[in-house]
């Protein structure tokens, strides 16, 4: 045999055995930490900045709303949180109300998932909330420190549309995506535009996409229209709408060993999932599940590195007894095969 087809051969053993493992395996059960049990707060965007782990999450509260169109998630202002230390063990720091719905000159209603990036020493708190004609749209609110006091910006982001933005930087360089079906909208959209008339696509059509768009240096505009963030299947076509593993909604994006790790919640399915690429943009291939099923309807999520430990920061609706509107934020060391993938946590359910 020669060197060439050795090593191909060599190589495809290793990948057999690596995936065969990976099918196989159960979701691994960690301990994690309900970060905040005096509250309900969900959707939890966590980030480092200056070397400490600070969260922006949505803010559950008991509302009487209660609709199958996410009518129920029915939030009125964001709070802030840092960890003096690690997630494990730090004390968790609530640094109170950074604004609320009455501060949002273009909202009428729910504050949803939202995100925070820095850039030159400013800190940008990017969220959701229904306009008053009912419209999930997407703001920003700027500060001088990363628990504010943040200034809303008057009109929610120019050509954003649809619920969970999240910001990931490099080199300078800051994406937004966004994008959610369902209650979020995001199944009204073609080519960036509103179309009332538009849904779901059927089962065996691709799926609908999460967008992507570079910010500006202004990081309150787009530098460029929103692009499709395509999720392939292992042949290089979309997740069709009828599988399990399509993207629904709590976009996120991290770097891991060079590669780019998209990651999202299947909503219906209940799984946190994600997708390999080699861009920002994409596209990504479909890679596993990170979490399996929550108690509760929802999972949002961020991915990030601290202190050199991997960890996601999560929500579940355990604590309430179950109740999809009552969400609590939650943190579970995260950890990676040698082939880049994922070890499945088990979300509990
Ligand atoms: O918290 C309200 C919505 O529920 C979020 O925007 C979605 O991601 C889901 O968690």
């Amino acid at each position: 045999m020669r060197l060439l087809e050795s090593n191909l051969l060599l190589c495809g053993l290793l990948m057999m055995s690596v995936s065969a493992t990976a099918a196989g395996e159960a979701p691994v059960k960690t301990p994690g930490r309900y970060l905040f049990p005096s509250d309900y707060m969900a959707d939890p965007s966590a980030h480092v900045f200056d070397g400490k782990i600070y969260i922006y999450p949505s803010h559950d509260w008991d509302s009487p709303v209660n609709d199958a169109d996410g009518n129920h998630f029915d939030m009125k202002d964001y709070h802030v949180f840092s960890i003096d230390g690690d997630f494990l063990t730090g004390n968790v720091v609530d640094h109170g109300v950074i604004f609320s719905v009455d501060d949002v000159p273009w909202a009428s209603r729910q504050l949803w998932a939202a995100d925070a990036a820095c850039k030159d020493g400013k800190y940008y708190h990017y969220f959701t909330a229904r306009d008053k004609e009912g419209v999930f749209r997407i703001g920003v609110a700027v500060a001088d420190s990363p628990v504010g006091p943040f200034k809303v910006h008057p009109l929610p982001i120019a050509g954003t549309y649809s619920i969970d933005p999240a910001v990931y930087e490099e080199n300078g360089e800051y994406f937004i995506y966004f994008g959610g079906l369902g209650g979020g909208q995001l199944q009204k959209y073609r080519d960036n535009v509103y179309d009332a008339d538009a849904d779901l696509p059927a089962k065996n059509e691709p799926s609908l996409p999460p967008r992507v768009a570079r910010l500006a240096d202004d990081m309150v505009t787009l530098a460029e229209d929103p692009k499709p963030v395509m999720i392939l299947d292992a042949a290089g076509n979309p997740l069709a709408e009828g599988d399990k593993h399509r993207f629904y909604e709590a976009s996120w994006l991290h770097k891991y060993n060079g590669k780019y790790y998209f990651s999202y919640s299947t909503g219906n399915s209940h799984t946190l999932s994600y997708a390999i690429g080699d861009s920002p943009y994409g596209p990504f291939t479909y890679s596993g599940e990170i979490l399996t099923p929550v108690v509760g309807w929802t999972t949002h999520h961020s991915v990030l590195e601290h202190d050199g430990k991997w960890w996601l920061v999560c929500h579940d609706s355990q604590p309430s007894g179950g109740l999809s509107r009552l969400r609590s934020m939650k943190v579970f060391p995260l950890s990676y095969r040698a082939d880049g993938t994922i070890v499945t946590i088990d979300g509990g359910k």
